[in-house]
Parts: structure tokens; sequence; C-alpha cells
């Protein structure tokens, strides 16, 4: 397959090592995803995460789903993973004495949530409470280490997950750098935080994992020799040897905007 990559040659190309699974709060044999389209489930919103709303499963990727809020609008979906605990099946907000919320931006008045909300759950499919996992418990500590290999979701484009490298430790967070694409979608989280991965995730639980970008580093001071710099900096014809490349947006395709392939799932 053109394009595909593999961890195996990668890490040998950059001679670098993955970061052990332990380091991780993933579980080590990753959740099975049998949610189907269209299954309703209670979500925390995440532009209020003190509110717990209905959400329905339009997207399913490895163990990952694709989330849209009851009477929200489709450009705010989100992903969530199948053992997160920010979901939970319908009727636990009730049961422990919570209100289910409108979601932000909920397109109708807000007079008619309380009809809204009768209408959305009436003969809707419920994601069943078998379909839900336990969250794995954290680390007990910050075990990363610079310049360990990792899997990490790409927070700009969250449903890319790509090839990335610890760039910094400072306590309990790390510098998620993304491979081949400048600093662009870098950003720091904790080091038990649900949208990093190990090396080999994508490959167990059948998600998509991106190649890494084609854009080289710019290098910190001090600046390279003049000669050495022109011929590194020219991009992805004169790129370190072996480093996949990737292709372009298509013409007529705005930034941002999904290829006609991936929008609908
Ligand atoms: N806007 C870019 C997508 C970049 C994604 C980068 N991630 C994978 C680190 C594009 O449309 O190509």
């Amino acid at each position: 397959l053109r394009g595909h990559f593999s961890w195996e040659k990668y890490l040998k190309e950059t001679g670098s090592q993955p970061a052990p699974p332990h380091c991780f709060r993933q579980s080590c044999s990753p959740p099975s995803n049998d949610y189907k389209i269209g299954m309703k489930l209670e979500a925390q919103d995440p532009r209020n995460t003190t509110s717990t709303c209905i959400a329905s499963v339009v997207g399913l990727t490895g163990a990952r789903l694709r989330l849209r809020l009851d009477g929200s609008d489709n450009k705010n979906d989100f992903w969530r993973l199948v053992d997160s605990s920010e979901i939970q099946p319908i009727g636990t907000c009730e049961k422990n004495g919570g209100m289910l919320q409108p979601p932000l931006g909920f397109r109708l008045n807000a007079s008619s949530w309380p009809m809204f909300l009768l209408k959305t759950l009436n003969g809707a499919e419920m994601a069943p409470a078998k379909v839900f996992h336990k969250e794995p418990p954290s680390p007990a500590q910050n075990n990363f280490e610079i310049g360990m290999k990792l899997e990490a979701v790409d927070r700009k484009n969250p449903h890319f997950i790509c090839p990335a490298t610890i760039g910094e430790v400072r306590g309990s967070e790390i510098l998620v750098t993304f491979d081949g694409w400048r600093g662009a979608f870098d950003y720091w989280c904790r080091y038990d935080s649900r949208d990093i991965f190990p090396v080999g995730w994508c490959s167990l639980t059948g998600d998509n994992l991106q190649p890494p970008g084609t854009k080289v580093a710019i290098p910190k001071s001090p600046a390279p020799a003049a000669g050495i710099a022109s011929g590194i900096l020219r991009g992805p014809k004169t790129l370190l040897p072996g480093v996949p490349g990737r292709r372009r947006r298509k013409p007529g395709r705005k930034k941002g905007q999904l290829p006609k392939a991936l929008a609908h799932q």
C-alpha cells in the first residue's frame, strides 16, 4: 500500500523508542467497540462540562465514538473513547439526582427543551450498559521521557491520530509534538491524558493512524551553516531519506474540511 505507515520501519529510521505502555492511561488491551451508529447515550457537554446532555453516535472509529449532542448542530462533533468517564447510559444522570441539560448552542428556544428531550428519547435506541467500559486508572506518576514516541490525537483535528514525540516533560505535564508538522499542532497535556496512546494502539483498535507530516522542524539556534540550511529548509523534496510523504489538500477542498470519503465517517 502506498503511503502506508509502519512504526517498525519508522522507529528504525529515526533511531527512536516507543513510550512503554505503562506510561499511559489506556488499557493494555484496547476495549471493544460494540456501539452502533444512531445509539443514544449521556455525555458531558465538551463546551460546558458541568452539563450532562443527550448525545447520538454519528460515527465509530477504532475504540472511539464520534458524538453529536441532540439539539446541537453538526459543526461541534466530538470524539470519545468507549471507556471514557465522560459518557454513560441514559438514565444515569436522573438516577444520581441530576437533570439533563440542553447543549450549549441549543438550536431551539430554551423553553422548548423539555418537549425536545421527550421527543428525542421517544423510540430512541439507547446504548446498553454492556457497551460502556470502565475507565482505566491513571499511572501513579509521569513516566514519560523526552524523545519517546507515541500516537496522539491532533486536538485541532480530533478525528486524526498521528505519530508524535515527547518534546518536554515538566512535572505532571508533557509536550506532545507531532512528527513532521513543525510544531503547528503541538500541545501540552497531563501524562494521564486520554488523548495519547502507546505505539501500535491504532493497529490494535483498527483506528486510522495518519502518516507523519513532511515538514522539517526549524532548527533552534545556533543556526546551521548556510549551505546545510538552504538544502534542508527548501522543503519536502530535500527531506531526510525515508520520511513518508503526505498528499496535499485537493484543490477545491477548504482548509480544515474533511475529504469527501471521510466526511460521513
Ligand atoms: N489542515 C491540514 C490538516 C493538518 C493535520 C495535521 N495533523 C495531522 C497533525 C490539511 O488539511 O491538510
